[in-house]
This record gives structure tokens, sequence and C-alpha cells, in this order.
């Protein structure tokens, strides 16, 4: 009798201990440089749940993690076009909207995109463009695209992002070629193209390409917007504009995958981070445009004022899926890089 008393003991005590930790962690995969260490804090605070925030720089390496597998990720961070492809691939679970009552403060914009209509997978995070941050003050000359940018007069004083599909995309706008025309043909210019313009590259960044503005290092940079916001608000000589042969515009969401362990502790983070005031604090460390309606609400007039983060007009494109396409441009730029 007492052996079974111990046996049963030892289990509800495994039992409730297995329950602690699978409630008491969440295992973030997200971006470089935009998710406020704050935010995480406020987060484990109130609900107990720590969280492990690994970083990536692009949409290919998210996908390629999360096939390897390896890693049990909880919420990831892909934009429109990678969240596409992993609805179109099962890889993501189906969010459970009784956990997300704050919902409702998304813009009515941000609540019927084209990769998922009405945010069955995914739940905007924030939203931005890549665009050219100059430094007015050494550079005189105007620049309106991305040809005024690749000149041989500015060798070595550029930064850009690391990012493949990035890369080619403004290749084939310059050659008057949309973001998702990706054929053959189109990719065989965009090459000839860059074959010119990556030799001129100074930096490769996307995790913080502002830094080589801020020390000097470079004076133009073609990047993403919050990078270009931030760099306007240390010092409005850093002009930001975008292409006129047509930006990128994104949205950045939080899903869960399918192999997700702590699928709760998910829906508590996205439902957190929809509050006004922690969505908030994101805008102030990270300002892109934010998508919450509410949020924006507690902007001050200079954040919303912000060219890169909240821009006026301007030609945008959004990506799209373009499928095993999306492994020839990886291909192609790997290729120009080595020199081949
Ligand atoms: C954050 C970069 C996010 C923008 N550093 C890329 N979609």
């Amino acid at each position: 009798m007492k052996m079974l008393q111990r046996i049963l003991t030892a289990t509800a005590a495994f039992g409730l201990v297995a329950f602690a930790s699978a409630k008491s962690e969440l295992n973030l995969f997200a971006w470089s440089e935009y998710v406020p260490q704050e935010v995480i804090d406020g987060f484990t605070k109130e609900t107990g749940i720590a969280v492990n925030y690994e970083t990536f720089s692009s949409n290919e390496e998210l996908l390629s993690k999360l096939i390897a597998g390896g890693s049990s990720y909880d919420l990831i961070q892909p934009s429109d076009y990678m969240a596409e492809v992993m609805i179109r691939e099962n890889m993501l679970v189906a969010l459970d909207k009784k956990k997300l009552p704050l919902l409702s403060n998304l813009a009515p914009e941000f609540r019927s995109l084209p990769h998922d209509t009405d945010l069955a997978y995914t739940i905007p995070y924030m939203s931005g463009t890549v665009g050219i941050s100059v430094n007015t003050e050494v550079v005189k000359d105007p620049i309106k695209g991305y040809k005024d940018v690749f000149q041989a007069k500015y060798k070595d004083r550029l930064v850009v992002l690391n990012d493949n599909r990035e890369l080619v995309t403004w290749a084939l706008a310059a050659e008057g070629i949309g973001a998702n025309e990706v054929t053959d043909a189109n990719l065989a210019k965009a090459k000839a193209r860059l074959k010119e313009w990556l030799p001129l590259v100074k930096l490769y960044d996307s995790d913080s390409p502002k830094t080589h503005m801020l020390n000097g290092e470079v004076d133009i940079g073609i990047l993403w917007s919050g990078e270009g916001a931030i760099l306007w608000n240390e010092n409005h000589k850093f002009a930001y504009i975008l292409p006129e042969e047509g930006a990128h515009r994104f949205v950045d969401l939080l899903c869960i995958p399918a192999q997700a362990k702590n699928v709760d502790a998910a829906h508590q983070f996205i439902n957190y981070i929809l509050r006004p005031e922690v969505s908030k604090l994101i805008s102030d460390a990270f300002p892109y445009t934010n998508p919450n309606a509410e949020a924006r609400k507690l902007l001050t007039p200079e954040q919303l004022a912000n060219p890169a983060s909240y821009p006026k007009d301007g030609k945008l494109e959004t990506f799209h899926d373009i499928g095993k396409r999306a492994v020839a441009i990886d291909q192609l730029v790997t290729d120009l890089k080595s020199g081949s």
C-alpha cells in the first residue's frame, strides 16, 4: 500500500513538474532588432512564462531552420510572402481566436491581407518598406532610386541588406520588371545588372545597417524602414527615400509553427503584444509602421511624422510566393558574390 502511495505521489509530482515546464516557456524565433527586451520582460513578469528569443535575418533562413527541424519553436515571425508558403505547406497552426480578444485593435486594412484573408494563421506584428537612407551632408547629388545609388562614384560607400530576394527585386525594378515577375528571362536581366552593382557594395547587413551609416563608414544604405526611421531620429541629415522604380512593402507576422509545444503560451504572447501600450513600446524601440490602430493613438506627432515609419506616398509592391524560383534567386546571388 505504502509503495503504491509512493508511486502515486511520485507520478503526481512528475505530472506537476511536466505541467509547470510546459506552461513556463515560450520559444520565440523572430527577426533580430525587432522585439524589445522590455516587452519580453513585461510578458514574463506577468505570466511567469520565460521567453527564449532566437533571431534570424531573412525569411529564407527562417524557412530552412524550420524545415531542418531540430529546434522546437512556438512562435515565428515570417513576412507575408513566406507565410503564404507556410500556409500552403500546412506548416502553421490555425489560431484560436477566442484566445486573441485584442485582435480588434488591428487597423481594418491589416485584417484582410491577401496571404491570409481572415487572420486564420497569422497576426500582423509590424509593417514596413525597403528604402534608401542617404547622408545628405555628404551626398549632394539627388538620389531618387536604385539607379542613382549604384553609381561608380559611390563605390565602397554603400551598405545594403544581406537578402537575396531583395537584391534581385531592386535589379528587376531598375529594369521596369515587377517583384513577382520572376522568370528565367527576367532573372538573366537582373543578373546582368547585379553583376555591375554588387562590386560597388561595401557591406551587406540585414541586422543593423544603420550602425554603419551612423559611424560614417558608408554614406548610402538600402535598408528596412525601421532602420531608416532610427537614422532620421538620430539626425535629419539621414533622408529616407522610397525608390522611384518601386519599393518593397512588407508585413511581418506572428504565427505558430505546427511543431510548437507551447501553443497556449504563444497565443498569450500574441494577445499581449496586441495591447496598445505594449505595441507602443515596440514602435518606440523599432519604429516600423504599426498595424495596431489603438497603439497608433498613443504615438507622438513626431513618431507619426517620421517619413520612414509612415510614408505619405510611393510606388509600393508586396512580395508573393514564387515557388521554386526562390532557389534560382539564391543561386544567382551566391554565384555573383563568389565571382561567377
Ligand atoms: C527587423 C527587420 C524586419 C524587417 N530588424 C524585415 N521584414
